[in-house]
Parts: C-alpha cells; structure tokens; sequence
C-alpha cells in the first residue's frame, strides 16, 4: 500500500445543512492528511469538466444544477485534498456508496444523504474513485499553489511581470 492523494468536495446541500464540520471530522477518523482545501463557486464549464464521464447520463442534467448550486441556491462547493497511505478506498469507506439508500447508516451519504423526487442522488460529497480519476480532479479543482506539497509535476510560466505555477 501507498501514499496517495484524493479528492473530496463537500457539494451544496452539505454547505447548505451546515455539514462541513460533521463531514471533516468524520474524515479525521481516516487519519489521512488534508494537503488542500478551499471554496469554489462552480460554473457549468467546471461542472462538465469534472462530471465529464457522466455527460450521457439521463440524470446529468439534474446533476449539472446540483453541483452548480441551482437546486439549493448555493453556488459554493468545498474541495479539499486528502493524502496518505489508501487515502482513495479510506475516503470511499467513511463517504459511504453512490446511492444513499444502499450506503452504510453511519456512513456520509447513508447519514446525510437522500433521493429527490427526480430520482437524482443527493449524496452531500464527491469521493475520488481511482489514482487516476484522483489526479485529474485535482489537478482540475486546484493549481500547484494551493497545496501544500509537490504532487504532481509542475512548472513556472513566465509573462513580462507574471510568473505562475501550472500542471505540466
Ligand atoms: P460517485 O460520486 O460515488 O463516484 P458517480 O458514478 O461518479 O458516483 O456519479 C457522480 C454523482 O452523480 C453521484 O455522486 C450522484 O450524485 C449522481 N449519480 C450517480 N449515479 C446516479 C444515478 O443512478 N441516479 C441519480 N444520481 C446519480
Ligand atoms: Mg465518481
């Protein structure tokens, strides 16, 4: 087992139930270091970006206006990254399964979640599934800046008087 990073986002309806303090401490319980965390207010472009392979879906469009905040007029997600050893599978575990009626009781999405009358699954946060989904998401959500340690690789680009840090 290995050191990874991984992506959580703390969606609207967690920010609009006041969650976000229950949510981290119970992923405290994985012991995993937060490395990044911050506030975003989402637009449709981010939303496609990172829900990209569910774009076909029939219920992208419900998701669309989830993540983007229509549904409960709060246009504001919490990311943070979360690193250490199985840092993926741990968060899974603590955020329970995708449908909040099958995820476990004492879970995130089994305590807090639900299914609206559409059928869409309001689940309260996004959980990295792989090495590979992680790194993209968070190389989407976060520049090099704002972590606090070097994950990824990543260089300097220099304009006349501006020099920023960017994913290689
Ligand atoms: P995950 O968030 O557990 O990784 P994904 O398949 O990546 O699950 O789906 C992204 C989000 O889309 C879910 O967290 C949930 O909000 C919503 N979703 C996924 N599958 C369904 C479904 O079958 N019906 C309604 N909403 C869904
Ligand atoms: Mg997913």
């Amino acid at each position: 087992m290995s050191n990874e990073a991984t992506l959580v986002i703390i969606k609207p309806d967690g920010l609009k139930k006041s969650l976000t303090g229950n949510i981290l401490s119970r992923l405290s319980e994985s012991k995993l270091k937060i490395i990044g965390a911050k506030m975003v207010k989402v637009d449709i472009e981010l939303a496609n970006k990172h829900y990209h392979h569910l774009q076909k879906e029939p219920f992208y469009p419900e998701l669309a206006k989830y993540i983007t905040g229509q549904l409960h007029g709060e246009n504001r997600v919490m990311p943070l990254v979360y690193w250490g050893e199985d840092a993926i599978k741990k968060v899974r575990a603590i955020a329970g399964a995708t449908n909040p009626e099958q995820a476990e009781p004492i879970s995130i999405r089994g305590a807090y979640g639900r299914i609206l009358t559409t059928g869409l699954f309001e689940n309260v946060i996004h959980a990295s599934s792989s090495v590979e989904e992680a790194e993209r998401e968070i190389k989407l959500w976060f520049g090099p800046g704002e972590i606090v340690c070097k994950l990824y690789p990543s260089k300097k680009t220099s304009e006349e008087n501006d020099s920023k840090e960017i994913w290689v």
